[in-house]
């Protein structure tokens, strides 16, 4: 048996012990993005740039972004791919966004995949007319509510007019169909596809319907939250016990119909920072509505992120209600903290997830006196590391200014000013808007944070610092695993989930139990390290 509690080395010898063995401009660049935090003095993180080419990047692609991420979770919508097969692959649930239509016979297309299935001919002559044909032929198939197109790589490079498509569709056809040029390699990673979706479905789906009438005293939206393992419909709960309507949610659990009138909102909840910030900044910007920053993972993160949802709308029968909610909860959550922590405090996590997650996790872990060592994100960017302070300083370059800024101005007909004087007078009593502190300043001093890690970097934090469980995806589960150590998948879940909410905290802490409580993994070694055998090294200057 292995000794499983190695020293923790200082991270500075094992950053240089990365760097080393990187060519010298590759290692000057990968500096950047792995720094020693300091929640005092938060140092600057190199993010949302160019993965160096072979790397072997845990990174997706800006179609992927855009189509499986802000689209994907839709029910209502035909989602066709336009693009060779392959692409397709992103077509279907590859997400475990789960969705439940109120009724057996309520529109459902998520377990459907739509391609255009383009050939070497559609390259050589252009693909507009079978797109065309596609969007017709499934229109008349399932008379969907709305069409939209998502444009592969080849689509840009040959240069085929989605949106004229869409324009003449939607004419035809009487029916919203909208395409988005997300292109897999119009941005650094999946983070463009995710502000190509906002700007979309900003210009094209919010608003549609002007006055849908009130649907509920407190109205709000629930952004960046994507029903992985069923997160959306414990929050659901939430909120209709708080007597808070949700209008619509971007994006589990939806429709396309609800986008429509979600200007109705009174405030906008936003969970993933990362992928749907831009839609939330819009919607103040033309209609008024405020957003804050929540967070659900982990149970003390819930229960202030309900009592700051009462605290805004200020109504005394929701707050108690809420106050019910999180002391029934609560009693519920302790009783499992009490028996899991003792077996799993102390052990130590690495977490390398999208944009959000590898922050929001480490609410859970700390629940359970579990530490944080190193954390990255794929593709985040400094907001998301330093706070959203940093925004202004962020260099803008070229494959950000790649992607439209849309140059949003005050609905005449549609803003509410009593928002925004509700808005300032809760900023006046300290309530925070806009507010996202990002991934650091939650971290010890000392822990690694590494953006768009790679396979490099992941073997060596494992072989350096021997964690006792590392979260990230399918990708990397059965690399990390064959090094001894348990891997959580925190975008699928493992099938598990779901995890938001108390229901969720207590869920994840169970799944710790099963997973760290006993050391077997430690025990097994893999065959090559008893076995004699041949090894080779080579260094590229
Ligand atoms: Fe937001 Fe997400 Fe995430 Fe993300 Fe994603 Fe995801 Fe993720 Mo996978 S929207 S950034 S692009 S929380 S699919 S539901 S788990 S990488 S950390």
């Amino acid at each position: 048996m292995k000794n499983i509690k190695t020293e923790l080395p200082d991270p500075s010898v094992l950053k240089e012990e990365i760097l080393k063995r990187y060519p010298r401009k590759i290692a000057k660049k990968r500096e950047k993005s792995i720094v020693i935090n300091d929640p005092d003095a938060i140092p600057e993180v190199q993010a949302n740039v160019r993965t160096i080419p072979g790397i072997i990047t845990q990174r997706g692609c800006t179609y992927a972004g855009c189509k499986g991420v802000i689209l994907g979770p839709s029910r209502d919508v035909v989602n066709i791919v336009h693009g060779p097969i392959g692409c397709s692959f992103y077509a279907w649930l590859t997400r475990r966004n789960q969705t439940q239509p109120p009724t057996p016979d309520s529109p459902n297309f998520i377990t459907y995949c739509f391609s255009t299935d383009m050939q070497d001919s559609n390259i050589v002559f252009g693909g507009e007319q079978k797109l065309r044909k596609a969007i017709r032929e499934a229109y008349e198939l399932f008379h969907p509510y709305s069409i939209s197109v998502f444009s592969t790589c080849p689509v840009g490079l040959i240069g085929d007019d989605i949106h004229a498509a869409c324009r003449e569709m939607k004419e035809e056809l009487g029916i919203n169909v909208f395409g988005f040029s997300c292109e897999g390699y119009r941005g650094v990673s999946q983070s463009a596809g995710h502000h190509i979706a906002n700007n979309k479905i900003f210009s094209d789906v919010v608003g549609r319907e002007e006055t849908k009438g009130r649907m509920g005293k407190f109205q709000i939206n629930m952004m960046g939250e994507y029903n992985i393992g069923g997160d959306a419909f414990v929050l659901e709960k939430y909120f209709e016990e708080m007597g808070a309507t949700l209008v619509a949610s971007f994006s589990g659990n939806s429709t396309i119909e609800s986008y429509e009138y979600a200007q109705e909102a009174d405030l906008n909840l936003v969970m993933c920072h990362r992928s749907i910030n831009y839609i939330a900044e819009m919607m103040e910007k033309k209609y008024g509505i405020p957003w804050f920053k929540v967070n659900f993972i982990g149970a003390n993160a819930s229960a202030k992120s309900l009592r700051k949802l009462a605290e805004y709308f200020g109504d005394k029968e929701m707050i108690e209600k809420t106050e019910m909610l999180i002391e029934r909860e609560m009693a519920k959550v302790k009783a499992v903290i009490e028996r899991v922590r003792p077996k799993v405090e102390g052990k130590r996590a690495m977490l390398f997830v999208g944009g959000s997650r590898a922050h929001h996790y480490q609410e859970l872990f700390g629940e359970l006196g579990i530490e944080t060592l190193v954390a990255g994100y794929e593709f985040g960017h400094r907001d998301d590391y330093e706070g959203r302070r940093v925004i202004p300083s962020i260099k803008v370059d070229a494959d950000s200014r790649n992607i439209e800024e849309l140059q949003v101005s005050q609905s005449d007909r549609l803003f509410k000013p009593e928002l925004l004087t509700k808005k300032s007078g809760l900023e006046g009593k300290g309530f925070k808007f806009h507010d996202y502190e990002g991934m650091m300043p939650d971290m010890k001093k000392n822990s690694l944070v590494i953006d768009d890690i790679s396979h490099w970097e992941t073997e060596k934090i494992i072989e350096m610092m021997k964690p006792d469980i590392f979260c990230a995806g399918i990708k990397e589960k059965y690399v990390v695993q064959k090094h001894g150590i348990p891997l959580k998948q925190l975008h699928s879940y493992d099938y598990g989930g779901p995890y938001a909410g108390f229901e969720g905290a207590i869920n994840f802490y169970l799944e710790m139990e099963r997973m760290l409580a006993c050391d077997i993994w430690k025990m097994i070694d893999a065959p090559w390290k008893n076995e004699p055998s041949i090894m080779g090294s080579m260094v590229y200057e």
